[in-house]
């Protein structure tokens, strides 16, 4: 079927400015008519987030309590084997979840029996019929191909930021490189789950550069997780003043403009927004959320919430819809 809305890949800084900068009752409007029109309805896609692998990562991002360079760093978590990962899954799947996806902390994904761990997941979630999401750092050709072959549905690897802005955030890996893993994943098949942060400390125009960047990418992520930053203690980041939740607002509804079949979810930091601003982003086109009481290493809100949160929308769950199907 042929899209009723063209995508574009060659958004300019400026034009993406103007969007982020647009009175509030105009952008809302404007994301509003593009969400309508390329995804009628409301259905929002629940995804549940483990981690496999927590803390002692080699990489500096300066946002991560999950970075060895950081005082937050937790260490003595064992890594999860595959049958309590799984079990997991399947509680993720009766609350409700459609997607499950599952974290490492590296840097690279590792050779030998902890990639054999992560394809055995990968084949259960799968089984199960959920859509399966790995982020695990960079990888190499072989590996996204074995990923794919075990039915991944999903890479998650974010560009964060701008590119002007990334240096300041992360020192021990470049743009460059986050951009290949990007193209390895794609060549490979399987979808991307590429999206950012803000709150880290950037302006408006690196809002608009990280955007672009993503927006450039042909096709657009099919998943796009925008998040607020969770400020912990012990990172670099930690006093760093709370987000604007009409920011995160807009942040959103520009995601929306600029890629509209695309997946926005409204990721990290729900917990700092009020049921309201929730309900806003939703209207501003966010179409999936984290769900369950944990993130990575952070809370998330509590189940219950959530579904009282979309109850009060009147919001439809993409599983329980018609194109919801995910098998
Ligand atoms: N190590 C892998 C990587 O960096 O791709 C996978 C795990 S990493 C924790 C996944 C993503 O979580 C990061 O790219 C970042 O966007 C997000 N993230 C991490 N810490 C966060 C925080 N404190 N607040 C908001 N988002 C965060
Ligand atoms: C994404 O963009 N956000 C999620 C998921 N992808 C992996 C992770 C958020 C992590 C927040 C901090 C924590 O819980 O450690
Ligand atoms: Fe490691 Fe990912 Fe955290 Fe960066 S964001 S320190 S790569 S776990």
């Amino acid at each position: 079927m042929t899209p009723a809305i063209p995508t574009r890949h060659d958004w300019s800084r400026s034009e993406i400015r103007t969007l982020l900068e647009l009175p509030l009752m105009e952008l809302l409007w404007r994301a509003q008519g593009v969400h309508r029109e390329a995804n009628p309805g409301y259905r929002v896609q629940l995804a549940s987030l483990l981690s496999v692998k927590t803390g002692g990562c080699e990489e500096d991002c300066a946002y991560c309590p999950q970075s060895m360079h950081h005082s937050s760093d937790v260490s003595g978590r064992p890594d999860l084997a595959v049958e309590p990962v799984l079990e997991r899954a399947r509680a993720a799947k009766q609350a409700g979840a459609e997607r499950f996806c599952m974290g490492w902390a590296w840097r690279e994904i590792r050779e030998g029996a902890p990639f054999e761990a992560m394809l055995a997941m990968v084949r259960g979630v799968r089984e199960m019929g959920l859509e399966a999401c790995v982020t695990a750092g960079m990888l190499t050709d072989t590996q996204a191909v074995r990923l794919a072959e075990a039915g991944l549905t999903a890479y998650n690897h974010n560009l964060d930021t701008s590119p002007e802005h990334y240096g300041r955030i992360i020192g021990t890996r470049t743009y460059q490189e986050r951009l290949e893993t990007l193209e390895r994943v794609r060549r490979a098949g399987i979808t991307l789950c590429c999206g950012g942060i803000i709150g880290l400390g950037e302006g408006l125009d690196d809002r608009a550069g990280l955007l672009q960047v993503l927006a450039s990418l042909d096709p657009h992520p099919e998943s796009v997780p925008i998040n607020a930053l969770v400020a912990v203690e012990g990172t670099p980041l930690e006093e760093q003043p709370p987000v604007d939740a009409l920011e995160l607002v807009r942040m959103v509804a520009t995601a929306r403009i600029l890629m509209p079949h695309s997946r926005v979810r409204l990721s990290a930091g729900r917990e700092q927004l009020s049921r309201e601003a929730q309900i806003l982003c939703l209207l501003a086109g966010a179409d999936s959320i984290f769900y369950g009481d944990t993130l990575l290493t952070t809370s998330n809100p509590a189940v219950e919430a959530d579904r009282e949160l979309l109850a009060a929308a009147g919001v439809q769950l993409w599983a329980e819809s018609e194109q919801g199907a995910c098998v």
